[in-house]
């Protein structure tokens, strides 16, 4: 079976919500274990609409997280580590979190603290986790975990330095990644961090252009999906407080700086949350209404639209005209899927459930 062949039939495998894992000890070295499970693997510059996307999914029914990596990006990486380690803690839940990059590829590292807050949690004065990262680099694991989980779902909420380092490393190992998700990138719009572009790849565009150049099949969930009406609005907010559980009151609480910044540079009421947005949709696919595939380049030279993702929308790429600058991308037939459309209801219900 051709590899795309399969790893299409896998992903529609994993729509139906089954996985086919391969454990380290099967009973026979070749009998795929079925498990109920969906695999995660999360990397993550974890500030507060990250924390809220990781407590999505360790609640999901469904869904195991098996690792947990951490890149610098909102905040600087340990404090992102901490974050993290902050977060499941909260949820109980016992999942290996590893330290990864501390700046991206081939440029300083770049925060959005006076976003998200000093801390990247809305400074509330949360105290230390009680665990700490693994003594192994987020890349081996990232690398490991697909290997032990051969279609695994891979969502990324920061920028992409790690999985870059990881595809780069060892390319045909994440190839077998089921499903990546990425929250990234603005398609066919304004970004948040310049006109041209959003904060993940903006920050590390050298690392995201190695990553959509990859055989890994891409979701792309531009920031503009958790814009409008799928802002966490004044009612919600009462709704979500209302739940009245420490999950539903930490999800409103640690993005408090993030719900009064978004006034003052979007004009957007209520807290945006990306993250939590992409976050559903990997958890179900169908909170992704209308969605398709095409090349997607990023811009990693321009000062004017560095980390511009550029959608070939209408399919004209493949033109002679566009040749020298598209040649290479058509050739490789490598398209992203990306999501253009957000079911709003079931985006928030998703969300409440997941803080009950
Ligand atoms: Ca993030």
């Amino acid at each position: 079976m051709e590899s795309s062949e399969a790893a299409r039939l896998d992903r529609e495998f994993l729509a139906l919500g089954v996985s086919c894992n391969l454990s380290l000890f099967p009973t026979s070295p070749l009998t795929p274990i079925i498990s109920p499970m969906r695999n995660f693997l999360i990397d993550t510059d974890t500030a507060s609409d990250d924390a809220v996307a990781l407590i999505m999914a360790l609640r999901y029914d469904d869904v195991r997280v098996e690792a947990i990596t951490v890149v610098s990006g909102n905040v600087p990486v340990d404090q992102g580590l901490k974050n993290a380690l902050y977060t499941t803690e909260l949820c109980g839940a016992d999942v290996p979190v590893y330290r990864g990059e501390a700046g991206p590829l081939k440029r300083e590292a770049e925060y959005a603290q006076y976003y998200h807050g000093e801390d990247g949690l809305g400074d509330q004065g949360y105290p230390d986790p009680k665990g700490s990262a693994q003594p192994h680099h987020a890349v081996d694991a990232m690398i490991d975990t697909v290997r032990r989980f051969p279609g695994l779902t891979l969502v990324t909420l920061g920028p992409l330095t790690n999985v870059a380092l990881a595809v780069q490393r060892d390319p045909e190992t994440m190839a077998t990644v089921g499903r990546c998700v990425v929250m990234g990138g603005a398609a066919c719009t304004v970004g948040n961090v310049s006109p041209a572009a959003e904060f993940n790849i903006w920050v590390d565009p050298d690392a995201a252009k190695i990553v959509f150049d990859s055989a890994i099949p891409i979701e792309m969930v531009g920031w503009e999906l958790s814009r409008h009406e799928a802002n966490i609005l004044a009612q919600d907010i009462e709704d979500i407080r209302a739940i009245d559980t420490p999950l539903a009151h930490f999800a409103i609480d640690c993005n408090d700086t993030v719900l009064k910044a978004n006034l003052n540079e979007t004009a957007g009421a209520g807290i945006s949350l990306p993250d939590p947005v992409a976050m559903a949709i990997a958890l179900d696919p169908t909170i992704c209404t209308r969605k398709s595939a095409h090349f997607v380049d990023i811009e990693t030279s321009s000062e004017l639209t560095r980390g511009m993702t550029v959608v070939d929308q209408i399919n004209v790429a493949g033109r002679d005209r566009n040749h020298a600058a598209w040649g290479k991308k058509v050739l490789s037939g490598r398209k992203t899927t990306v999501c253009w459309e957000l079911d709003v209801a079931a985006f928030k219900s998703l969300l409440r459930k997941s803080l009950t």
